[in-house]
């Protein structure tokens, strides 16, 4: 069997964005790896520098070694574990959670991240004189829906998503949660909802990784 790759592990990372969830699994995982820490300019973000790495220029990027970067969360996340793995915060394709694992991991980003993103862009982040107040109120209903889905058969019963066990499903939605947190937008959510954000949140990785 050829010997186990050295991680060269750099993350580009800017506080609060998605780069926090692959920060996340790099402390839970006890992986090596180097931040860079490119300004977070709207429209500009990083600058020519950082359009090298990712001409997205969207938060986060991976780098490892050489080569390209995996600009896409949990990508980034399914990378150090594929590569690096095994790791107890992933669910095995031998488990029988194997399905739903796969299925929260990417519902943290996939269908959760429109409305969560037009509930920020039309509460938040636009001037105020480009904010539409329907589409504010679509997002929170959708958003609603969400929350409910997440309480009834994402958690009901359990504490983690999926494996009975803390896992990157979990890093991956508890972000979306900390979005809707930051922008005043958490405060309906059900109890159970939030008493999982709580639980995730009292992790000392996350600890580390969401310090500064
Ligand atoms: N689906 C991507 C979304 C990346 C993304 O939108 N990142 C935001 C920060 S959380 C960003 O860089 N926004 C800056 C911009 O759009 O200019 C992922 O999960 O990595």
């Amino acid at each position: 069997m050829a010997a186990k790759p050295k991680p060269d592990l750099v993350l580009f990372h800017v506080p609060r964005t998605r780069s926090l969830r692959v920060r996340w699994a790099l402390e839970e995982t006890g992986l090596p790896y180097r931040l860079e820490r490119p300004e977070f300019t709207r429209g500009d973000v990083g600058g020519a520098a950082y359009k090298a790495v990712n001409p997205l220029q969207k938060i986060p990027a991976l780098t490892d070694g050489g080569g390209e970067a995996v600009c896409e969360s949990i990508a980034a996340i399914q990378y150090l574990l594929g590569r690096y793995g095994p790791f107890d915060i992933e669910v095995k394709p031998d488990e029988a959670d194997y399905g739903r694992y796969l299925h929260f991991l990417h519902y943290g980003e996939a269908a959760s991240a429109l409305p969560v993103s037009m509930l920020l862009a039309h509460v938040a982040l636009l001037p105020e004189e480009h904010r539409i107040p329907a589409m504010a109120k679509w997002a929170r209903y959708e958003t609603a829906k969400a929350l409910k889905y997440l309480d009834e058969h994402g958690l009901a019963g359990r504490d983690w998503l999926a494996g009975g066990r803390f896992t990157a499903a979990d890093i991956s939605v508890v972000y979306m949660l900390l979005l809707l947190k930051l922008i005043g937008e958490f405060g309906a959510a059900p109890d159970g909802v939030k008493a999982y954000f709580e639980r995730a949140t009292a992790r000392e990785a996350w600890k580390r990784a969401s310090a500064d």
